[in-house]
């Protein structure tokens, strides 16, 4: 897979883009993360890549020239999308769109904004990781770029697969224990050291559900119950209420 990324802190994603699963997975020839500067398109001397917004106000407007002369020149992968607070939420169903195709590219904003013509008609689109505002797109692009990557095969090792993750079906990750069994007076439940898997495979399903009805009804009510699973909730579990 191969991710074009547009930036005027090409230093600020180097770091992350080098570390751990990702840096693994570049390393082992399965991602192409290719980090492009900006400034490299200006054309003053000072290399700007931000004016004065027409019709005044504070702040500044990143300019479509370099913009455009960047994304010519490179010619990265599409879509392209423009990572952005108005943008369309980025959420694990795009994730998983994005994963089985061959690749895409992001551009990153910062400033006040982007001259629209930039959004209108250089990018494909425009995507949000969130309802709130950041110093610029770097942030969002690198949430992105993992979560797209670790759902390309063989990224993430065998024991680990995303696919089976609770997620993966539209839940919240049940509660996980490790070692010791009683910590400060606060014991693992007992089904999980029970050795009677079937149990286990239930009581984990179970709690996913609970924890998913209390904590985001949103996600439930958008992916809804099967009967086995309506059959599960019923049973008693054990556990005290979640939260
Ligand atoms: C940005 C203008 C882009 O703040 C964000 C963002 C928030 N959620 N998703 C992305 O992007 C940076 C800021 C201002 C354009």
């Amino acid at each position: 897979m191969r991710i074009d990324v547009f930036s005027v802190f090409p230093d600020y994603l180097d770091a992350p883009l080098r570390a751990s699963l990702l840096g693994h997975a570049r390393e082992s020839g399965l991602l192409d993360v290719r980090v492009h500067d900006l400034r490299e398109w200006a054309r003053d001397r000072h290399r700007s890549v931000d004016d004065a917004p027409f019709g005044g106000g504070p702040g500044m407007v990143m300019m479509p020239e370099p913009l455009f002369a960047a994304v010519e020149a490179v010619e990265p992968p599409r879509p392209l999308f423009l990572l952005s607070p108005g943008g369309r939420r980025f959420d694990q169903d795009l994730a998983r769109e994005l994963g089985v195709g061959p690749g895409f590219s992001l551009l990153c904003g910062r400033y006040e904004g982007v001259d629209q013509r930039v959004a209108d008609h250089l990018c494909d689109g425009e995507l949000s990781v969130g309802d709130y505002v950041l110093a610029g797109g770097e942030a969002a692009a690198l949430v992105v770029i993992e979560a797209v990557t670790r759902l390309v095969p063989g990224v993430v090792g065998n024991d680990e697969s995303p696919a089976r993750e609770s997620f993966a079906d539209g839940l919240l990750e049940e509660p996980q224990y490790t070692r010791p069994a009683e910590f400060r007076g606060w014991a693992v439940p007992e089904v999980l050291r029970s050795g009677d898997h079937g149990r286990i495979e239930r009581w984990r399903r179970r709690e996913a559900i609970r924890r998913t009805q209390a904590r985001r009804p949103d996600l439930l009510a958008q992916r809804g119950l099967s009967d086995d699973e309506r059959r599960l909730l019923e049973e008693e579990s054990g556990e005290p209420p979640v939260d």
